[in-house]
């Protein structure tokens, strides 16, 4: 899968992809990523890429010509280049749309800065809009750095052999359930029994169970969407009769 990222500031991506997960994945050629200098594409001698905005107020905005130029030129090469503008106007991102995203070849992420920019970029060359939640960042960019390594995640082979984005959170509705590794006490607390036992039975109940539990105080919305067993509906009438007793 490829990602072009249009934005005015380059530099903020030179490490991030080659980290981890997403650097493992870049690597291999799952991904490719190309950063794209929104600047490079305005051709008047200063290179200007923004400028007051019409009617007045606070701040600049992101001129059109140049962005308008950088698209074209990314869609010269792939016609079939999904446009995508990050800005807290967008709709905002949540799991499902990341595992449709990843269903593209190409996405070309286009980085404004908060304060905007031309209306007719939006118009003539943007197919959606995107939003990382309630809360304002001060350009796209890293916004668009989550999007990339949360649709990286979700390609064939991303995770390597043995795991698999089906457990993650999210993909039923639940939270994960709580971690344990060596030591087996730190500071006095100790690693739950049920996780020695060597009773995968009882301890996959007990996951479920937590992972519910956990829902349930955290993210009660999750729970109406999730798909509820049998199983999970007595653990949480459990859950319920515990929180009572105590
Ligand atoms: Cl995509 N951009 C900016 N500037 N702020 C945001 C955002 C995006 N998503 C949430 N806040």
């Amino acid at each position: 899968m490829r990602f072009d990222i249009l934005t005015l500031f380059p530099r903020m991506f030179f490490s991030p992809f080659q980290e981890s997960i997403l650097g493992r994945a870049v690597q291999r050629g799952l991904v490719q990523i190309r950063i794209v200098n929104i600047r490079d594409f305005a051709l008047d001698k200063h290179q200007v890429v923004d400028d007051t905005p019409y009617g007045g107020g606070q701040g600049m905005v992101m001129k059109v010509e140049p962005i308008g130029r950088a698209i074209e030129w990314v869609k010269a090469e792939d016609a079939s280049a999904r446009v995508i503008h990050m800005t807290p106007q967008g709709r905002p991102l949540d799991q499902e749309r990341v595992r449709e995203l990843s269903s593209f070849a190409h996405l070309a992420l286009l980085c404004g800065r908060y304060e905007g920019i031309d209306e007719r970029v939006r118009e003539l060359f943007v197919d959606e809009e995107v939003s990382i939640g309630d809360y304002v960042l001060s350009g796209g960019e890293f916004a668009a750095m989550v999007v990339i390594d949360a649709v990286s995640r979700l390609l064939p082979g991303a995770l390597g052999s043995d795991r698999s984005a089906v457990e993650d959170s999210f993909f039923n509705s639940l939270l994960e359930y709580p971690q344990y590794t060596r030591p087996l006490e730190f500071t006095g607390r100790t690693v739950p029994e049920v996780l020695l036992s060597g009773n995968h039975c009882a301890i996959s109940r007990w996951r479920r169970k937590e992972a519910l539990k956990r829902t349930l105080t955290r993210r009660p919305d999750l729970l109406g969407r999730a798909v509820l067993s049998r199983e999970d509906r007595d653990l949480l009438e459990e859950i319920r009769k515990e929180s009572v007793e105590s």
